[in-house]
């Protein structure tokens, strides 16, 4: 089972400024978490992770065919992209939305996600243990769905 995990801008800056939102850890840190989360239970992971938003959804096209599940922090891009919402409907991939931070606990703007109705889930405030539940989550999803 291959699962593509998508970043979108400035989840590479993590570490270095905002540590009472994001964390102490940097985007290494994350990536080894990730990696290590879906190794052992047996998932493949690719890593993507993009300030452009082009970019996010070229990817999320290139996914169609390759890719059983999407776990994705669109970052700011959640709050303004209806190009990623539609590149998600598009390729019909089972989606997670993950956030670091509890957006639905933080500035008015951040509360509205266009990228959740794409989604089967969205988990927030958890930190990178969101993105471990997710991946966890779509494995079986996606196990469950092959069976039926
Ligand atoms: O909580 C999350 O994971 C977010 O997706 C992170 C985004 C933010 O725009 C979303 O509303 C919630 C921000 C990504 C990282 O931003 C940084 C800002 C300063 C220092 C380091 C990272």
């Amino acid at each position: 089972m291959k699962i593509l995990v998508i970043n979108g801008p400035n989840i590479n800056m993590l570490g270095i400024r905002e540590p009472d939102v994001y964390g102490k850890k940097s985007y290494a840190d994350l990536l080894a978490f990730i990696r290590q989360s879906a190794c052992g239970i047996g998932v493949d992971v690719d890593l993507f992770q993009s300030n452009n938003e082009g970019a996010i959804v070229d990817i999320i096209q290139w996914a169609y065919g390759k890719i059983d599940g999407i776990v994705i922090n669109p970052a700011a891009y959640t709050h303004t992209s209806i190009a990623i919402l539609d590149a998600l409907k598009a390729v019909v991939i089972p989606a997670v939305e993950v956030h670091i931070s509890d957006i639905n606990n933080r500035e008015e703007f951040r509360r509205h996600s266009y990228i959740s109705p794409a989604c089967l889930k969205t988990i927030a405030g958890k930190g990178f243990d969101g993105y471990k539940e997710a991946i966890e989550y779509l494995r079986k999803y996606i196990t469950e769905a092959a069976g039926s």
